[in-house]
């Protein structure tokens, strides 16, 4: 924003010369503004990002090593590995996700996608031969690209635990299951249960991106995001 500052005092300063050329001063003073809010506008427009890759760009600047994971609250070191003692994560069947950070999407990015053409019609598009539901998205539907790459709606998370919850929502799991070491992450079926740490940032990062990119939910899951959102930081 700096620059911006810097760029509309330096055409406002030239407006004396412009004034010798006949033009009104509030004239000038409009293409200033205008040209301000123009260049304002690319800024703001370099900084959000369009897709994925500049999103996890984005959010590796927002969370690096020294913040904790979303679901099991692990460190990562510089080289983006889980340090298991951080956390008491012990992989249930070793891989190399064991062990690696990923980003993963809060709100799924099949949330993401569901109602829109590239998603649910996908044969309508020449581009989409031979492409899953997701990579059409992303090369036909600009607002998807930036839902599914807006840094909001992306955390750290073990690789793991993100290929556990694939797609399922955010929900309360029956019983107390542990399946890695100690974290508080459990699965089921038809959803997935956050520790109670995370949960209240998870509430808050569903409702902004529903207001964002108008998702709704079942009226069952609206109640369970907001009785989370009142729960303690
Ligand atoms: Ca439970």
């Amino acid at each position: 924003m700096r620059g911006v500052g810097k760029t509309g005092l330096h055409t406002l300063s030239n407006g004396g010369s412009c004034r010798h050329s006949g033009k009104p001063w509030h004239v000038v003073a409009l293409f200033a503004l205008t040209l301000a809010l123009w260049v304002a506008a690319g800024f703001a427009r370099a900084d959000t990002p369009a897709n994925f890759s500049q999103g996890k760009r984005a959010a590796r600047a927002a969370h690096p090593p020294g913040t904790r994971t979303l679901y099991c609250g692990c460190l990562y070191d510089a080289g983006w590995r889980i340090i298991p003692e951080s956390c008491g994560f012990s992989p249930e069947r070793e891989t190399v996700r064991s062990w690696r950070v990923e980003w993963e999407h809060v709100v799924p990015a099949s949330k993401l996608g569901e109602g829109r053409a590239c998603w649910e019609e996908r044969d309508r598009f020449a581009q989409c031969v031979g492409k899953s539901r997701r990579e059409c998205c992303r090369l036909v539907d600009p607002e998807f690209a930036r839902a599914e790459g807006d840094p909001l709606n992306l955390r750290p998370a073990v690789g793991e635990l993100n290929a556990a919850r694939g797609n399922r929502p955010m929900g309360e799991v029956e019983g107390e299951a542990r399946r890695w070491g100690s974290c508080d992450f459990e699965t089921s079926r038809a959803a997935v249960e956050p520790p109670p740490a995370s949960r209240r940032e998870i509430a808050l990062i569903h409702l902004v991106m529903g207001n964002r990119y108008g998702l709704t939910w079942p009226p069952d899951q609206f109640a369970m995001l907001l009785d989370w959102l009142s729960d303690e930081p």
